[in-house]
């Protein structure tokens, strides 16, 4: 067996792989990519420099240092940590910046993310950030739904964009307790995965879509219509889960996968490494990507460190685990 703790590592430095690998190609589309690049398996130069990450893993980080500080999610505390991490320059969505600023205005932690949008966002900016919660509650679903509702509200109020938090960190919840040494159990995944959506969720369908799609080899351009890839949760979270159910037994197979999708590129491969990372640990990151991924105050290392508190902090909750 791999060692939690390594599980731990494997999902929030997989989030920041999967983040640098596909930020330069974010928006671009499959057809392009292919054409382009063939398989994206090396980083890329990027706006920040190579190995850089963005939103994704900076909210990521933000959300971590926050568990680890208050021992669970506080809302204030938390939605102070989103604003103290936030630099403009990682890229972030409009809804989220707009939802930050009211926070800086003076606007509550619980109101903010009401104020976005018509009913706020179902962007996957919730989803993006929510590995950490995936892991620390990796063994209570009561308190993993709990936390997802907290920590997403104050950005993404809308009912779709805590949804597709809530299924990214059970996703991420059912790898970091899985045996990857034993194959995964696709039917056992996906209807885990249902069993947390409501009755009307519009998830339901593309959880049958992957049952589809899932024993055959669809090409590109078939998975991207059944699924979507754009920023929207309800299709970018479904893209990632995706992409580590057709490629689990392997970390680099599942982030080349996602970002191939094309569309929103680094999120969905940092939501699919977040997974893959949770399921294979840290030692299935590819070390030549390891070496290249930023460094400097709250780069990858600092990152790791947050993994090993966060799996202080689990060892805290659940002594006997
Ligand atoms: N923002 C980006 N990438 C573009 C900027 C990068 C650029 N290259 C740069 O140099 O700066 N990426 C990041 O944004 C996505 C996460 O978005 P988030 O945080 O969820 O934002 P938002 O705006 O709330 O939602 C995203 C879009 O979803 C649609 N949407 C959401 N709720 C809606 C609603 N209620 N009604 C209608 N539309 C809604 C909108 O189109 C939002 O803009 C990630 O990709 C991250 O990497
Ligand atoms: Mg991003
Ligand atoms: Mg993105």
């Amino acid at each position: 067996m791999i060692a939690l703790v390594e599980k731990f590592c494997g999902t929030l430095l997989g989030t920041h792989t999967g983040d640098a690998l596909g930020m330069p190609l974010e928006g671009a589309s499959p057809g392009s990519i292919q054409k382009n690049y063939g398989q994206v398996r090396e980083m890329l130069d990027a706006r920040l420099g190579v190995g850089t990450y963005t939103d994704d893993t900076e909210m990521m980080i933000a959300l971590a240092e926050s568990l680890v500080r208050c021992r669970g999610v506080n809302g204030a505390d938390l939605a102070q940590a989103y604003l103290e991490n936030f630099n403009p320059l990682r890229g972030y969505g409009a809804g989220t910046r707009k939802a930050l600023e009211l926070l800086r205005s003076g606007v509550s932690w619980e109101e903010a993310g009401k104020r976005v949008f018509e009913q706020g966002s179902y962007g996957n900016g919730a989803s993006m950030r929510i590995a950490p919660v995936g892991c620390l509650y990796s063994r209570d679903l009561e308190k993993l739904k709990e936390a997802v509702h907290l920590s997403s509200v104050i950005t993404h109020a809308h009912p779709w964009g805590e949804e597709g938090a809530l299924l990214q960190a059970y996703a991420v919840a059912l790898a970091v307790q899985a045996d990857p040494w034993q194959e995964i159990d696709v039917d056992h995944f996906l209807a885990s995965l249902e069993s947390v959506l409501d009755e009307g969720s519009p998830f339901r369908e593309k959880l049958q879509a992957m049952q589809r799609l899932l024993p055959g080899e669809p090409g590109i351009e078939e998975v991207v219509l059944e699924l979507g890839n754009d920023s929207r949760t309800v299709t970018s979270v479904p893209a990632a889960i995706f992409s580590f159910l057709k490629n689990a037994a392997d970390f680099e197979e599942t982030v080349v996968y996602a970002v191939g999708l094309g569309g929103d590129t680094d999120t969905i491969a940092a939501m699919a490494g977040a997974i893959a990372g949770g399921f294979h640990g840290k030692p299935a990151i590819p070390e030549r990507w390891l070496t290249r991924l930023e460094r400097g105050a709250k780069g990858a290392d600092y990152i790791e460190r947050l993994a090993r508190e966060l799996y202080d902090l689990y060892t805290d909750f659940y002594p006997h685990a």
